[in-house]
This record gives C-alpha cells, structure tokens and sequence, in this order.
C-alpha cells in the first residue's frame, strides 16, 4: 500500500493544473530559500524582511489574480496556494502580500478610475509602491460602520480628518487606501502618505506578527483632489468587499503554518525518546498527531473547494466567514499543541511553533474576530445579525 502524505492525507495536490502545482512550488522553493534562513532573527528584532520585497515581486505575486497593469492574471487557486507558501514562512510575508494585493490593488482594479489604476497598479506589481488599508478605528474594529473618520468637500477638494488603528504596512506605505464618511455614504481616498497632515505611527512591543509593520495612522486636516477618490463605489460594500478577497487568502495561509508545526513535530516526536521509547511510540501523542494531519487535510479541502468556487464567481462571504473560522482556529491549535508536545524546547524561537502560535494570535482577530466569523454564519442560518 502506498503511503499517505501526512501533510495531504487526501492527495489535494493530485487535484491541481499544471500550473497551480507550478505557483506551488515556485513560491516555496521561494521560503524555503529566503525567508527560513532569515525569519526567526527578523522575527526576534521586531523587523520587516523588505529585503524581500523586490523577489516577491519577481515572483508576480502582487495582485497576482489581477487582469492587465503588470499583474499576473493567475486563478484563485494559484493566489491560495502563494498564501499557503508564504505562510508556512510566516504569517507576516502573507499579510504584506493579502494587504497589497488584496486590500489595495483589488480595490483600486475594482472601483478605481482609469488614471489612478494607471498611476498604482504596475508600480505596486513590481514592489516600487507599498499600499496599505485604513478600516480600523480605535473605537473598535468589529463595528466598521461605526466609522468616525470624515471627509467633507472643500471646492473641488476634499479634507479628511480622524485616526486609524492596527494599520499593516502603515509606516511603509506610499500609498493609504483610506476610508471615510461622506455625506453621500462611506467613501475610499487613495491618499499618498507625504500628504501634509498625514502621520503613521508604528505601533511598538507586539508579541505577534513581529516580522510585519503595523501602525496607526492620523489624518488632520488632509486635502485630498478630487481624483484621488474610488469613484467606483459608495457605502460599506466598498470596504466589505475588500475583506472577501482578503480573508480567502487567509483561510488557506494557515494551512502552511499548520503543516510547518507538524512537520518539525513528527521529526522531534521520533527522535525524542522518553521512557525508553520514541515519543511517537505512544498512544496519546499519535492521537495528537492523526487529530492535526486530520484537521490539515479538512482545511486543505475547504480552501480548495473555496478557490474554485471563487473561479467560478460562485463564491459566497458566508462561505469565506466558515473557512476562515475553521482554518484559523485548526492551525491556532495545532501551533499551540505542536508547542506542547515540544516541552521546554517548545518556549524557544530555536522551534517554530511558538512564532506561528503567537502569529496567529493575529491572524484569528483580524479580518474579522472568530466570533464576528461565527455570528456572519449564524445571521445566515437565522436571517437575524446578532452582531
Ligand atoms: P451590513 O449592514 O450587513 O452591510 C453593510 C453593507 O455592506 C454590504 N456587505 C458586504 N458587501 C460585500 N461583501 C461582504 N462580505 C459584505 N457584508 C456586507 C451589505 O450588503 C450592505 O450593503 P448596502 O449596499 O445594502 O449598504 O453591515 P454591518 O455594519 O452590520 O456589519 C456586518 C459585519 C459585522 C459582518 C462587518 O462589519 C464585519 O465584517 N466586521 C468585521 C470587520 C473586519 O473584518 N475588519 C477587518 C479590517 S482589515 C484587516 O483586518 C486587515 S488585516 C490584514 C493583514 O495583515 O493580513
Ligand atoms: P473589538 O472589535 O473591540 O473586539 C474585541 C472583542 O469583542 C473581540 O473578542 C471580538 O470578537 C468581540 N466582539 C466584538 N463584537 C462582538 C459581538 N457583537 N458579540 C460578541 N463579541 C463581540 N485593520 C485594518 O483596517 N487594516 C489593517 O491593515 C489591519 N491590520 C491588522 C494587523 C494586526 C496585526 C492586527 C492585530 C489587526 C489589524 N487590523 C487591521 C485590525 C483588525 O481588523 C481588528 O483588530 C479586528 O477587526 C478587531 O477589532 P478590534 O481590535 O477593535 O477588537
């Protein structure tokens, strides 16, 4: 009988193109060549590989799913499967890559005029412009509607006032997508970070996510043309929309942190030996590992199914909203379990499960807590928002 891989137990990757099984590869010979050698240290000083950035962009990886402007044009598919890559690396190489390619380039290829898809799109393929999304507030990310920062017309000109919280790339960006109220609804300002009046502050001392900038961002009094704005949408579906794209990448860039844990785990779990036997001789430890490879290949096939789905253009958010509920939570265990099993070693970055344990500590509130993911499907189920 042949034997199983215990990273893919139901052989997902035997359902890919040629090309899909190409990106694959390509972005993980990527991490295992440049971001392993150096994550763990960037990891420990707080920093941001943007060594990295130019080889991202090599790759074709930003806005990779994009038609024209120098973007790739790849499928859903391929776009997952780079999240899944660049996450079993670190959950910070893929939240740079879902906030420019997801949070900015998407909205701007979306609702954005012709000039200013012109103006940013090529740029932030080849890696030249950094874009990031102002949603949050501080007032409180779940309630995005709640949205304070305001934007009123001046003449021709618009002035934009208020604050954003929890702002990934936000010290590096060239570009802020910002989003307002505006007596017509809610509104996207693409406002370019040397604008006067714009400030981001990096946001020091996280214990997750250390491989990536997050920030603040301040806006007083900043006078934005009139052609800075996304004509091509009003109201809360401009932002929403954004999140689908993004939080679809996430659900599948968990699954290369799980399968990182678990693979550093089977290794240590054969070679430690405790009372005169491997600790993968026991009972309760394979249990352990069979509950992770288990949960792995569940995910793999939700993420799978949602790419072609969204390839389809069948995708619906609540189908996203149980994916990246799942697949979040699955990986923030098995982290933490991989983390146990590894005893004291465990404590120390020398094992990854502790970075992608902390990491994930992230990735399950943003975009969307685990309980605003939950009560997403419980409004579906019911009809009834119990937000
Ligand atoms: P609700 O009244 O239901 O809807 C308002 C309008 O939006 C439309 N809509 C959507 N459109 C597209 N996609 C979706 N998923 C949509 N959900 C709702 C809706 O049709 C309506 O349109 P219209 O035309 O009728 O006005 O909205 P609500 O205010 O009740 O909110 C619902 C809720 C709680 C689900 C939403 O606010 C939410 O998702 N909250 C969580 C916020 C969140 O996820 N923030 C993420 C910030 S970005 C981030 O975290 C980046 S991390 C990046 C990284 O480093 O990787
Ligand atoms: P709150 O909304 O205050 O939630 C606090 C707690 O209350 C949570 O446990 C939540 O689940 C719970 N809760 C909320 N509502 C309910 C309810 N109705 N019923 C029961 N429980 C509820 N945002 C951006 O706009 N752009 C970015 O680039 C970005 N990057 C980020 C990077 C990092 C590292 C982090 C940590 C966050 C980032 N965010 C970004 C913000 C992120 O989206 C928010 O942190 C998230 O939406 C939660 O908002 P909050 O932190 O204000 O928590």
């Amino acid at each position: 009988m042949r034997a199983l891989d215990p990273l893919d137990l139901f052989e997902t990757r035997s359902m890919l193109s040629e090309e899909e099984i190409l990106v694959q590869d390509t972005v993980g010979r990527f991490v295992d060549e440049q971001v392993l050698p150096i994550i763990r240290e960037c990891f420990e000083q707080h920093r941001m590989p943007a060594e990295l950035v130019p080889q991202i962009a090599e790759l074709g990886l930003f806005g990779c799913t994009l038609e024209g402007y120098d973007c790739a044009g790849l499928n859903n598919v391929c776009y997952g499967l780079a999240c899944q890559e660049l996450e079993r690396g670190d959950s910070a190489l893929r939240s740079f890559v879902s906030v420019q390619s997801s949070l900015v380039m998407y909205p701007i290829h979306a609702f954005g005029s012709e000039e200013q898809k012109q103006r940013w799109l090529p740029a932030m393929a080849r890696g030249e412009a950094i874009g990031c999304f102002g949603l949050t507030e501080p007032q409180g990310g779940s309630d995005p509607s709640n949205m304070k920062t305001h934007a009123k017309r001046d003449g021709s000109d618009w002035i934009l006032n208020g604050a954003k919280m929890w702002i990934t790339n936000g010290n590096i960006a060239d570009v802020a997508l910002v989003w307002a109220q505006t007596d017509e609804g809610v509104r996207g300002f693409l406002v370019e970070t040397g604008t006067p009046g714009f400030a981001a502050h990096k946001i020091e001392n996280k214990m997750s996510l250390r491989a990536s900038v997050t920030s603040s961002l301040f806006l007083d009094n900043v006078r934005i043309p009139a052609d800075h704005i996304l004509p091509g949408v009003t109201g809360m579906k401009g932002p929403l929309s954004c999140l689908n794209q993004a939080r679809y990448g996430i659900t599948w860039g968990p699954i290369g942190a799980a399968q990182a844990c678990l693979k550093e785990l089977l290794a240590y779990t054969e070679s430690r030996v405790l009372f005169g036997r491997p600790l993968s001789h026991t009972q309760s430890i394979q249990e352990r590992l069979a509950d992770m490879a288990r949960r792995i290949t569940t995910a793999q096939l939700l993420s799978l199914r949602l790419g072609r789905l969204k390839d389809e253009g069948r995708l619906h958010p609540t189908q996203v909203s149980v994916a990246k509920w799942n697949n979040v939570r699955m990986a923030l265990d098995i982290a933490r379990d991989c983390r146990d099993m590894l005893g004291g070693s465990g404590i120390s970055a020398e094992y990854t499960p502790i970075r992608h344990m902390l990491n994930l500590e992230s990735v399950i509130t943003y975009e969307g807590t685990e309980t605003i993911h939950k009560l997403i499907v419980g409004k579906e189920l019911t009809g009834v928002g119990a937000f």
